[in-house]
């Protein structure tokens, strides 16, 4: 397997879901740091249009979302599945709600006035951060509740994460984590990184034990690669082969689509369709500087339509 590349940045939460996958995995990686804001012209070269972080490379392939990125490392490295049959569907159900439910919860608790920490070094970035988040926003269809909301949703799941817990088991679903710990773990994540709500966890000590034991897994960095090296190694790699299908009949394999986020962050990748089933979208990519690249996405979230 070539190197695992993550393009991601330290304060994003979806990117510490997989940097403590890494972690549970024994998986070394690469850590391409990218800016907080536009642009990241490799990043975006590679995926042809989809902003959202993080982004996995191998390669010559481009998974896009961790909901994906998640079932590509599961397999990898040591470390029991995190899709233990008899669980799957209560796991990949709750951490789908975490991540868009909750998560839409949590952003407007983590920009909280008394939570946000040192989350801007300066007013300058925290105004280019206003001006990249309203661009990222356009287009956007989610409902980012008031604070009341948050705090009730937010309450109410850690009430029953802490009952779930209560029987002294270490994960969420049993003797070992699942994806949904490590979705419940970045959001819980996100929420306390300010430091504003230690109380709301302090206060609940099998979640708090629990939120240790998942924090541990993401404690090993990546081996530092820049944005040229990045594009050099999509350029010098091949493409995995992809067996060519699709479930939509007006889009059959080799039609020139778009793929796109169907929630927020809607900036479309655009590509030549290979493969569309119930599980992902790939397309093929060709750019003078990545070469030819698959960009891998999961076919839940995201929308597929015919685009030259
Ligand atoms: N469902 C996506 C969500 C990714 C997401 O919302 N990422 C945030 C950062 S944590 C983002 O892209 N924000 C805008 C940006 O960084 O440009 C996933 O699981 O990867």
């Amino acid at each position: 397997m070539a190197e695992l590349i993550l393009h991601h940045y330290p304060e994003s939460p979806f990117s510490e879901k997989v940097r403590a996958i890494f972690g549970a995995k024994g998986l070394a990686w690469r850590s391409l740091q990218v800016p907080m804001v536009m642009p990241r012209p490799a990043t975006i070269a590679l995926t042809g249009g989809y902003r959202r972080i993080p982004v996995l490379q191998v390669g010559a392939d481009v998974y896009c979302d961790t909901a994906l990125i998640a079932e590509y490392l599961d397999d990898k490295g040591t470390g029991p599945t995190l899709y233990t049959a008899g669980q799957v569907l209560a796991a990949q159900t709750l951490a789908r709600w975490v991540d868009t439910e909750l998560f839409w919860a949590a952003v407007t608790l983590r920009f909280l006035p008394e939570n946000m920490g040192s989350f801007f070094t300066d007013p300058g970035a925290a105004q280019a951060f206003a001006e990249d988040r309203a661009n990222f926003a356009a287009g956007a269809q989610v409902r980012r509740p008031p604070v009341d909301e948050a705090q009730a949703r937010y309450a109410r799941f850690l009430a029953e994460m802490e009952a779930q817990l209560s029987d002294g088991r270490p994960y969420l679903f049993g003797a070992d984590p699942s994806i949904a710990d490590f979705a419940v773990y970045h959001m819980l994540w996100f929420i306390h990184a300010g430091g504003g709500m230690a109380d709301w966890l302090a206060a609940r000590h099998h979640a708090a034990g629990w939120m240790e034991r998942m924090r541990a897994f993401a404690q090993h960095s990546g081996a530092p690669i820049s944005p040229d090296e990045a594009l050099s190694v999509a350029r010098e790699a091949e493409p995995l082969a992809i067996e060519q299908l699709s479930d939509i009949p007006d889009l059959p394999p080799g039609t020139e689509v778009n793929v796109a986020p169907v929630d927020y962050g809607v900036m479309p990748s655009h590509g030549t369709l290979l493969r569309c089933d119930t599980h992902t979208i790939v397309i093929r990519r060709d750019h003078a500087l990545t070469g030819a690249v698959n960009v891998h996405f999961p076919r839940h979230g995201f929308g597929v339509t015919r685009g030259d």
